[in-house]
C-alpha cells in the first residue's frame, strides 16, 4: 500500500502514538488512556497536554498529564535526547510563563553557607557558567515490569534521558557565598511549583535532601540541549544533581541550603523511599544514587521487521555515579553474552554511552538482553522488589523479544 499523508500507518508505534482515538484504542494495545487532571492541562490537539504540546507527540506514551514517556525506540540515537522527546514527571504542575514573569529575575536563595544571600538568574549568569551531560531518569523507571503492579505510571524503559545542561556549578556559588557552614550533612534542593497551587508546603513542596558532597558534582541549569531550560522541565532554572534519580532535580529551583536534618517534607521524609512490599517509613532509603544500567533500543518490536542477515544491536549504558566501564549482550535470553562496542562521543561518567553490539541472525525468534558494569556494580539478573516499584536495573525484564525474519 502507497503511504500517503492521511494513510495511517498501523505498526506499532503509530498505534501507541495515537492519530485516531488513544482511549478506543487502550483495550486492544494496552497502553493508559490519558487523564487531564488538572484543569490548566488541557489536552491539545495533538493528544498531548496544552503546556507540552510542542513535544514531539511520535516520540511519546502519555500515562497522564503528569507522566509522559519517551518510546524505547526515540531516546535519540544522536546520544543526546532532543528536548521534543524527553520524559516529563511533574508532582506539581509546570508553572506558567505568568508565574514565572520575567525569567531573568528569577530569584534562587543560598543558605546554609558562611554568607547566605539571594542571586537573580541574571546575576548567575555573569557568575560562572559550564556545561555537562547528565542522565535524568525518574526513580520510578522499569515500574511497569514488577508484577505486584505498583501505584504510579507505568513507565518501561523511557522515563530517562540524556541531556547537555548549561548552568553555574554550585561549588562556584558556595565559593562565592563564603563556603558551606560547618556541620552540615545535606544539600536541600526546594521547588515553588507548588506556590500557587495553596496547598500546604509540608505535603506540596518538592524539597530534596541529598548527601552534601553531591555540591561538588551540581549545577543550577538554565539551558537544556541549547535552549532555554523548558518551563516543563524546571525553567528557568533546576538543580541538576548528577548520578541522582530524577526527583533530587529539582525543578523551578527557589532555594538551595546546607542542612544538617534532611528535609521533612512528605516528598522526601515519607515519599521515594525504597521499602519493601507492603511496608512504608522514613527509615528506609531515599532514591538517591542511581545503579548501574542498560537497555536495548534497537531493534524492538516497535523497530519494524528485522531481516536475516547481519543484524545491529544497540542501546545505552550508564554508570550511575561511577563511569560505565562495559556492556554485554545476549541473543539468547542470558545463557551466554558477548562484549559489545562502545561508540559514539563519551560525555563524561554522568551521561550514558551507546553501545553496539555487531551479529548475524538467521530466521528465528531472539531474547536479546545487555548487561552493563561500571567496574564496581553489575545489572543483576532480577529486579529488586519493592513496593513503589523503584530503582529497576534488572536485565531480563529489560530484555526485548525479536522475530527475525
Ligand atoms: N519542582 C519540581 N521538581 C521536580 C519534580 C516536580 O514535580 N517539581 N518532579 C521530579 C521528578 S519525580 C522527576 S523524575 C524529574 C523529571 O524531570 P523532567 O520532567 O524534566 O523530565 O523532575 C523532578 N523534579
Ligand atoms: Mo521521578
Amino acid at each position: 500500500m502507497k503511504k500517503t499523508k492521511n494513510t495511517p500507518n498501523l505498526n506499532r508505534r503509530n498505534f501507541l502514538a495515537g492519530t485516531a482515538s488513544v482511549a478506543g484504542l487502550a483495550a486492544t494495545a494496552s497502553i493508559v488512556p490519558i487523564t487531564i487532571a488538572n484543569a490548566n492541562h488541557k489536552e491539545g490537539s495533538k493528544g498531548l497536554p496544552d503546556f507540552i504540546s510542542w513535544k514531539n507527540r511520535d516520540a511519546l506514551i502519555v500515562h497522564s498529564d503528569k507522566g509522559i514517556e519517551t518510546h524505547r525506540s526515540a531516546i535519540g540515537e544522536g546520544l543526546v535526547t532532543p528536548n521534543a522527546n524527553v520524559y516529563i514527571r511533574n508532582n506539581m504542575p509546570t508553572m506558567s510563563d505568568a508565574q514565572i514573569g520575567d525569567r531573568n529575575n528569577w530569584k534562587v536563595s543560598i543558605e546554609g553557607v558562611n554568607n547566605p544571600k539571594s542571586f537573580t538568574l541574571a546575576e548567575l549568569k555573569a557568575m560562572g557558567t559550564t556545561t555537562m551531560a547528565t542522565v535524568l531518569q525518574c526513580s520510578g523507571n522499569g515500574r511497569g515490569f514488577f508484577e505486584h503492579k505498583p501505584r504510579g505510571s507505568q513507565w518501561k524503559t523511557g522515563a530517562a534521558a540524556c541531556v547537555m545542561w548549561t548552568g553555574i556549578p554550585v561549588k562556584t556559588l558556595v565559593d562565592a557565598c563564603g563556603g558551606i557552614t560547618s556541620g552540615t550533612t545535606f544539600m536541600t534542593s526546594a521547588g515553588i511549583d507548588h506556590e500557587p497551587t495553596g496547598l500546604d508546603p509540608m505535603k506540596a513542596m518538592i524539597e530534596r535532601s541529598v548527601p552534601k558532597e553531591v555540591y561538588k558534582d551540581a549545577i543550577l541549569a538554565w539551558d537544556m540541549n541549547g535552549v532555554p531550560l523548558p518551563n516543563s522541565h524546571g525553567g528557568p532554572l533546576r538543580m541538576i544533581t548528577p548520578g541522582y534519580f530524577g526527583i533530587n532535580n529539582v525543578k523551578h529551583l527557589g532555594k538551595v541550603s546546607f542542612t544538617s536534618e534532611e528535609s521533612q517534607v512528605k516528598y522526601m521524609k515519607s515519599s521515594y523511599r525504597i521499602s519493601p512490599i507492603g511496608k512504608k517509613g522514613s527509615q528506609y532509603p531515599s532514591c538517591w544514587e542511581m545503579p548501574v544500567k542498560s537497555w536495548i533500543t534497537r531493534p524492538t518490536d516497535e523497530t519494524g521487521t528485522v531481516k536475516a542477515g547481519k543484524v545491529q544491536i544497540v542501546g545505552v549504558a550508564m554508570g550511575g555515579t561511577r563511569k560505565v566501564r562495559s556492556v554485554k549482550v545476549s541473543v539468547d535470553g542470558g545463557k551466554s553474552w558477548k562484549k559489545a562496542k562502545f561508540v559514539g562521543p563519551d560525555l563524561g561518567k554522568f551521561a550514558w554511552r551507546q553501545f553496539v553490539f555487531e551479529t548475524t541472525l538467521s530466521a528465528g525468534t531472539y531474547n536479546i538482553a545487555s548487561l552493563a558494569s561500571n567496574g564496581r556494580d553489575k545489572q543483576p539478573e532480577l529486579r529488586m522488589e519493592n513496593r513503589r516499584g523503584y530503582a529497576h536495573n534488572g536485565w531480563k525484564d529489560h530484555s526485548v523479544n525479536i522475530t527475525v525474519v
